[in-house]
C-alpha cells in the first residue's frame, strides 16, 4: 500500500523479475489490483499491487481507492511503501492508518533509496516508523535492484505456512487481454503530461493469433475525454500516436513472444471518469 507514485508497481516488477505491472511518473498509474507471483522451492509469495490511495476527485478515483482497500483486507503481510525522496505527509499518514488496521503483519518499505542521501533515508525512516507499529522495516531501490532480495526475505519470514495457491510457472493473475491494454496505456502515460494521462483509458477491440505467420494482431482503442486530448495523442501528422505504437509494440512482442501487428485508434468518450459503468468496462477499479 502507498501513496500514488510511491514506487509500488516498480517494486512488484523487481520482485518477480518481469514486467507484470505498468509504471510511470504519473500518479494513479495503477488502476486495478493485480497479483504477481514469486515461486521458490521453499515459498510461494503472492504480491498484491494496488492503486495508490489518494483523495478522489471523480468516480474513477473512488473506484481505485475502493479496490486498494479491498485488497488489503485479506493479506498476511501488509507493506507500507514510502518514497524516500518525498517528505512523509498526511497522505502517508492516511495510508498508514489503513495498514495499521490490518490483521496481518506489517512491514515498512522505504523505496527509491538510490535517489536519496543516506541522511535523507535515516530521517525518513525515523518519521515513517511513527506512522504505525511495524514487525519489520526495509530500505530498497526497486529501480537498481538494491535489497529487493532482502525485502522478499522479510516478507517470507512473516508468512504463515500454507499451500501453493497458483501454478508454479504463473507470474500474474491478469488476463493477457488486460495486460495488452495496460501496456498500451503505459506508453500513452509516458508520452503525455498534465491532465491527458489521467483522461486515458484503453480498450482492446480484437486480438487475432496467426500461428502460421507467428504473429498476433492487436486492435486497441485509446479513449480520451476531449477532442483536444485526442489531438494531443495523435500529434502533428500522427507523429505521437505512431511513436506510442512503436514503443507499445516492442513491449507487447516481449510479453507475447511473437511478432505483433498493432492497430491503435483514438476516440473520445466524454467524461468517462465519472461514469461507473464505463470505468468497469475498461476493467479499472474492481471491474476485473
Ligand atoms: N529513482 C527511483 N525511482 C523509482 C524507484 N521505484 C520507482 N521509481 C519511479 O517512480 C515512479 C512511480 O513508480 P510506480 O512504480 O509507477 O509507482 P506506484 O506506487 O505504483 O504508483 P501508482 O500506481 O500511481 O500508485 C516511476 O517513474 C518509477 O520509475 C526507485 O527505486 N528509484
Ligand atoms: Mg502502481
Amino acid at each position: 500500500m502507498g501513496r500514488p507514485n510511491a514506487g509500488k508497481s516498480t517494486l512488484v516488477n523487481a520482485v518477480v523479475g518481469s514486467k507484470v505491472a505498468i509504471t510511470s511518473d504519473t500518479p494513479q498509474t495503477t488502476r486495478h489490483r493485480l497479483r504477481a507471483i514469486l515461486d521458490r522451492e521453499d515459498a510461494q509469495v503472492v504480491f498484491v499491487d494496488t492503486p495508490g490511495l489518494h483523495k478522489p476527485h471523480d468516480a474513477l478515483g473512488e473506484e481505485l481507492n475502493r479496490s486498494a482497500l479491498l485488497a488489503i483486507a485479506d493479506v498476511d503481510v501488509a507493506c507500507l511503501v514510502i518514497d524516500a525522496t518525498k517528505p512523509v505527509g498526511r497522505g502517508d499518514q492516511w495510508v498508514a492508518q489503513h495498514v495499521a488496521a490490518t490483521k496481518g503483519a506489517r512491514v515498512l518499505v522505504l523505496t527509491k533509496a538510490d535517489a536519496a542521501s543516506a541522511e535523507q533515508v535515516r530521517r525518513q525512516l525515523e518519521t515513517a516508523r511513527t506512522l504505525a507499529e511495524f514487525h519489520d522495516e526495509v530500505v530498497v531501490s526497486a529501480l537498481e535492484g538494491f535489497n529487493v532480495d532482502g525485502f522478499v526475505e522479510v516478507v517470507v519470514r512473516l508468512l504463515p505456512e500454507g499451500p501453493r495457491y497458483f501454478p508454479r510457472d504463473m507470474r500474474t493473475d491478469q488476463p493477457i487481454e488486460v495486460m495488452i491494454a495496460e501496456f498500451v496505456r503505459e506508453k500513452v502515460l509516458r508520452s503525455t503530461f498534465d491532465e491527458v494521462p489521467h483522461a486515458v483509458g484503453v480498450e482492446l477491440d480484437d486480438l487475432q493469433w496467426d500461428d502460421k505467420a507467428d504473429l498476433v494482431r492487436v486492435y486497441a482503442v485509446v479513449y480520451v475525454e476531449r477532442d483536444s486530448q485526442k489531438g494531443i495523442i495523435i500529434g502533428a501528422g500522427g507523429e505521437m500516436i505512431k511513436r506510442i505504437g512503436v514503443e507499445a509494440r516492442g513491449d507487447l512482442e516481449r510479453l507475447l513472444g511473437r511478432h505483433v501487428f498493432l492497430d491503435l485508434r483514438v476516440k473520445v468518450k466524454k467524461d468517462w471518469r465519472r461514469d461507473a459503468s464505463q470505468i468497469r468496462r475498461f476493467g479499472y477499479g474492481e471491474g476485473l
